[in-house]
């Protein structure tokens, strides 16, 4: 996510509340998300929507799997932009501020009411939808349980930081201390994550949290993507028993099973980052056998 000097990364950043301190309001089919299926952001908001049951009230679309100079598209292959009719999700930002320059990113949250960006900031997204949808969400799981709100902000935001963000700088480091320097960092706080999930079930014990999904999003690309491509290979994560088992536990829930499309992630990779992949060509493995039972479930109460 290339950074202008001096503007802010995120120039969307409503909010939306319940008591109207804000002009944005929790309403049902007002609230549009645009996403795009390799992004590990836009990913972890599908697997959100689902399991608070906001599938319905709040729409999503894709748009093109590959981005390129123009950046996120809408192309045959994932349809139009079926609520604007964009060519570019950039024009989204532009009808909503004419002078914007800067970040356009997926996921993007769209008002059809007042026809503008609401926000591109995914971690204030997901904690809205959590906390302010829940008299429209179907499903009562509470992800962000309010006596650890600051335990998995903090863990949310090392798992970003030093797993997720972390496979990005050390695939395109051009140094070679450098690289290794991330790498090893990078394996250290999979090692702790590793010890982490011997104690329980999920990060937070027996609570699945949001912590969960956004780690679930990086390992999700980690073996298929991540560990080759951007040479983050000290291990597999199927070489970590826990964190092998945690992810194979996620993928036997419905949200995370259904919403996890490896093949199209794997294509996105390999075919985004002609630097890294000039042929282009995208690998035919790793055979990962995600159906393989995990003893998860019996760590529930630890
Ligand atoms: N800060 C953003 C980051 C999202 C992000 O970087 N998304 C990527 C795709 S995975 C993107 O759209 N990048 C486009 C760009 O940075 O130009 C968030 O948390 O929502």
């Amino acid at each position: 996510m290339p950074r202008i000097e001096s503007v802010p990364l995120h120039q969307f950043v409503g909010r939306i509340r319940k008591d109207g301190s804000t002009p944005f309001a929790p309403e049902p089919g007002r609230y549009h998300f645009y996403l795009a299926i390799g992004c590990p952001y836009s990913h972890v908001i599908a697997i959100v929507l689902n399991l608070l049951g906001l599938d319905s009230a709040i729409s999503q679309s894709l748009v093109d799997d590959l981005r390129d100079a123009r950046g996120w598209a809408f192309r045959p292959l994932r349809g139009p932009d079926p609520i604007n009719g964009f060519a570019f999700l950039s024009d989204a930002y532009m009808a909503s501020r004419p002078s914007f320059v800067g970040h356009v990113s997926c996921p993007t949250l769209w008002d059809r009411r007042t026809a503008q960006v609401v926000s591109n900031d995914s971690h204030e997204i997901v904690v809205d939808l959590i906390t302010q949808f829940d008299e429209i969400a179907t499903e009562t799981v509470d992800l962000y349980p309010e006596n650890i709100r600051a335990d998995i902000d903090a863990l949310s935001s090392r798992i970003l930081d030093e797993v997720g963000i972390a496979t990005y700088l050390a695939g395109f480091s051009n140094d070679q201390a450098d690289y290794a320097g991330k790498v090893h960092a990078l394996f250290a706080t999979l090692d702790e994550l590793e010890e982490r999930l011997g104690k329980g079930r999920f990060l937070f014990g027996d609570r699945l949290t949001e912590s969960d999904v956004r780690l679930w999003a990086i390992l999700a690309r980690f073996d298929i993507a991540y560990h080759s491509l951007f040479r983050a290979n000290l291990r597999r994560i199927i070489d970590f028993p826990n964190l092998w088992a945690y992810a194979r536990d996620l993928y036997a829930l419905p949200a995370f099973r259904t919403l996890s499309d490896f093949e199209a992630i794997k294509a996105v990779y390999w075919g985004m980052f002609p630097t890294l992949n000039p042929s282009g060509i995208v690998p035919v493995g790793p055979l990962l056998n995600w159906h393989a039972p995990s003893d998860r479930t019996a760590k529930a109460g630890i």
